[in-house]
């Protein structure tokens, strides 16, 4: 079992005296803290006394693949009942893990896992520390592990093949200092010291060799100055990228921007912008219709105006039509069968009367009669003209007389006979079985009308 190093003492000594101390910033656990709970590959761990249970799944000697964490510190020998402060390290998984009793515990073998929780450090565990300021004791061998980025590598790197990268450790292993930044737009891949780096896209967490302090390399566009042992770089800001920050990415013709489909892009240094499209309303990112508000009297005649995604759409009302309503109708049809009294009363209610002059006009009877008129279901349609006064005596009711020559009669008609049996007909209307021509009908029948703007 490996005994505490010197540095895990000290911070345990720094922690009891409640001294303020970066880099032993550490995780208070809990006797029920899984291995499994550790968020980072790096952490500092400080257990309570007290976590003794006969019966867990912890798994594994040395190498652990699950089981609860301060347990798996005594099994290794790294603190007693009492509690104490260690460090743990994530790396990949094994093929298995062997059960042993040590020190009390008694662990399991296991196949599976998803990751190795061990309490020193191993090749392939990656460098994202929760702290910003990370001392590793790294073994040896590590140049094979994966690490992408040169300077600056992704936090998903190996941090002790990056640290022979960098040229700060040897093959054969050492201590190491890194340190930990935010994102970046983009790293490229690189051979130095016999290890070869990937080339990586943006990525929110890395990790360096060297601090930003006594560095004097100027980075544009907010871009962060960091020393290295042999070198000084930068590290860009997102939206930039080149050695000295001063390429912006344009994210507009690179397709990285977040605008709405119905926004515009507009690059900027170091970000873009989205303007919503004209006719659409919002912060460029969600963008909504807004025809109807940007462009006043979309709708004419009072015509209800709505949105959809792409367009607008007008509702007109009675007496207009057309895609903006900007058409106006004479004539409109009443679909509700009613009484020649009742659907006059219906006709004038919404601002005409029931038709006169469209019938006395032969051009306008014919396209209301082609146009409007329905012919199924079979109806007739009530008009404005009638002999109720004097029995004979037809007039229109704008006061106009009908004629020979202003009414289209059918052969025969009027006839006062509204059907078998009905010897009073004193209402105009036109007669579906007379191709729409005019008859005589009894003026109680309930049937459909046709209605007239003044
Ligand atoms: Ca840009
Ligand atoms: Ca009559
Ligand atoms: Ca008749």
């Amino acid at each position: 079992m490996p005994a505490p190093t010197y540095r895990t003492i000290a911070c345990f000594i720094f922690l009891m005296n409640v001294l303020h101390f970066q880099r032993c910033a550490s995780m208070q656990a809990t006797c029920d803290t899984k291995l499994s709970d550790l968020k980072h590959s790096i952490a500092k761990v400080i257990c309570p006394g007290g976590c003794w249970m006969q019966h867990s799944d912890l798994c594994g000697s040395d190498d652990y693949a699950r089981g609860p964490l301060c347990l798996a510190a005594m099994h290794a020998g790294l603190i007693d009942k009492e509690g104490g402060y260690f460090e743990v390290f994530k790396s990949d998984p094994l093929p298995k893990y062997e059960g042993t009793k040590s020190y009390g515990v008694t662990s399991k073998s296991c196949f599976s896992a998803s990751f190795t929780y061990s309490f020193q450090m191993k090749c392939s565990t990656k460098g994202n520390s929760e702290f910003s300021v990370t001392d590793v004791d790294c073994p040896s061998g590590c140049r094979s592990n994966y690490v992408c980025g040169t300077n600056l590598y992704n936090s998903n790197s190996s941090v002790c093949a990056a640290a022979i990268h960098a040229g700060v450790l040897k093959e054969n292993g050492g201590t190491i200092t890194f340190y930990s930044h935010g994102g970046q737009s983009s790293s490229k891949g690189s051979t130095k010291n016999g290890v070869s780096t990937q080339p990586c896209d943006t990525f929110l967490k890395s990790f360096s060799f060297t601090r930003s302090n006594d560095c004097f390399r100027s980075c544009q566009n907010e871009g962060k100055c960091l020393s290295g042992i042999n070198a000084e770089f930068c590290s860009c800001a997102s939206g930039t990228e080149g050695k000295d920050c001063a390429i912006d990415i344009n994210e507009c013709t690179s397709g990285t921007h977040n605008c709405h489909q119905y926004a515009t892009c507009i690059n900027t240094v170091g970000s873009f912008q989205c303007s919503c499209n004209a006719n659409y309303t919002g912060d460029g990112v969600e963008c909504e219709a807004n025809f109807c508000s940007a462009n006043v009297g979309l709708c004419k005649h009072n015509g209800t105006c709505s949105d959809n995604t792409t367009a607008y759409s007008c509702s007109c009302d009675l007496w207009h039509t057309g895609e903006r309503c900007g058409q106006e109708k004479d004539h409109v049809i009443m679909t509700t069968a009613r009484n020649w009294t009742d659907a006059r009363k219906y006709c004038q209610s919404i601002g005409g009367d029931l038709a006169t002059w469209g019938m006395r006009n032969a051009t306008v009877r014919n396209w209301i009669v082609t146009n409007l008129l329905q012919t199924q279901p079979a109806a007739d349609y009530w008009v404005g003209l009638d002999d109720i006064e004097h029995e004979g005596v037809w007039n229109y009711i704008d006061g106009f007389p009908v004629t020979e020559n202003n009414t289209d009669f059918n052969t025969g008609e009027p006839n006062n006979i509204g059907g078998p049996g009905l010897y009073n007909a004193d209402c105009g209307h036109l007669n579906q079985i007379y191709t729409y021509k005019m008859d005589d009908h009894d003026c109680q029948r309930n049937q459909s009308a046709i209605c007239e703007r003044f």
